[in-house]
């Protein structure tokens, strides 16, 4: 973990001392004031949320296409095998995940330091399991692969920003926003099992919600300088129910980003950032997930709660465009690329490997 602090330190440091070298800025914020003209780096990497507010009469409509890919598994920071995972008395491992989610979102401001917020998401998911050729005969007619999907609307969020800090070029605000259960948690797919595969329960992991009302409180500070801006944002999902209807909650998250964006030309912009990410054990028993013992043998890892939570820390790259002027004024396109620099599991779990998410801004 030092050679990343070590990071931290000289990217906060490199911040610092770039600031004092260039001219005062002209910072606003605000698509609807007719003589602004917006900037790429207006707008954080396009998978931070809830990183700028709108002026009072402004609004934002947004899609975001996000792909997350797992591949292989982890136990603690070490890279660990399915035969590792059978070894240790387990019947299946997964092997890898992917996700696909279409983000779409609203914002309007009623006035200048208050921003309401509105997502919806619809996710698509695909795990690939290993079956242990001692179990595949009794649980998987012999074989020793399976894959499972789910895929419709995931949780509704909604909440506000409230600008509550702006001065010259640097502005702050903090988010609160709730997250509804409407994303399903009884998804079922064909899994093995005593008797052969058959429709089961999905574990935690593929299904669409957290099934509880979740607080996500957020706070976010930015400062613009001539060409270039950074900003920093801690943001939090805190599960507001004991367990779901079935029986279980996820961890709680916890998370710090910082990014650095810089101006090519009017309409374009690059940035990069870090962000970290904590999040911890599921609690509960997850209803109707067989966790054994089956033929003395654990079942899948995702049945156990200590094989969820832990920390990461992704590196990200992006490009922002942004029109100024002309018949597309005001709109957006971006893309960036989350890259897991390091990652510690609770437990056996996938390690992400890649996260892609492209934009698309509109504000009125
Ligand atoms: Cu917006």
């Amino acid at each position: 973990m030092n050679i990343f602090i070590k990071h931290i330190l000289l990217f906060s440091t490199l911040t610092a001392a770039t600031s004092a070298a260039f001219a005062a800025p002209s910072f606003s914020c605000c698509p609807a004031d007719e003589n602004y003209v917006g900037r790429p780096d207006d707008h954080a990497p396009i998978s931070v949320m809830g990183d700028h507010t709108h002026a009072k009469g402004g609004w934002m409509m947004s899609y975001r296409y996000m792909h997350m890919d797992m591949d292989g598994m982890r136990n603690g920071t070490e890279r660990v095998s399915s035969r590792d995972v059978f070894a240790d008395g387990y019947m299946v491992a997964p092997e890898s995940m992917s996700m696909n989610m279409h983000m779409v979102g609203f914002m309007c401001a009623p006035t200048d330091t208050l921003t309401l917020m509105l997502m919806a998401n619809y996710i698509e998911t695909e795990m690939d399991h290993n079956v242990s050729p001692m179990s595949a005969g009794t649980i998987n007619n012999g074989s020793t692969k399976f894959t499972t999907q789910t895929r419709g609307l995931g949780d509704v969020k909604v909440g506000g920003l409230y600008r509550f800090y702006l001065e010259e070029n640097r502005k702050a605000h903090a988010g609160l926003s709730l997250s509804l259960p409407t994303g399903s948690i009884d998804e079922k797919d064909t899994t093995p099992g005593m008797g052969g595969p058959a429709n089961r329960q999905l574990p935690a992991p593929m299904q669409l919600g957290s099934g509880t009302v979740d607080l996500l409180p957020s706070l976010t500070y930015v400062q613009q300088f001539e060409r270039w801006s950074y900003g920093a944002q801690a943001n939090a999902v805190i599960r507001l129910e004991s367990e779901n209807d079935n029986g279980y909650r996820l961890g709680d998250v916890f998370g710090a980003t910082t990014w650095a964006g810089y101006n090519l030309s009017e309409w374009v912009g690059i940035n990069t950032g870090l962000s970290y990410t904590y999040s911890s054990k599921l609690k509960g028993t997850q209803d109707d997930v067989n966790q054994g013992p089956m033929m003395g043998n654990e079942t899948v890892t995702t049945a156990y709660n200590h094989n969820y939570g832990g920390e990461r820390l992704d590196a990200i790259f992006g490009i922002n465009l942004y029109m100024p002027t002309g018949a597309l004024k005001g709109q957006r396109v971006a893309i960036d690329l989350r890259m897991p620099l390091w990652q510690d599991l609770n437990g056996y779990q996938l390690e992400t490997d890649s996260i892609v998410t492209i934009g698309w801004q509109m504000a009125f």
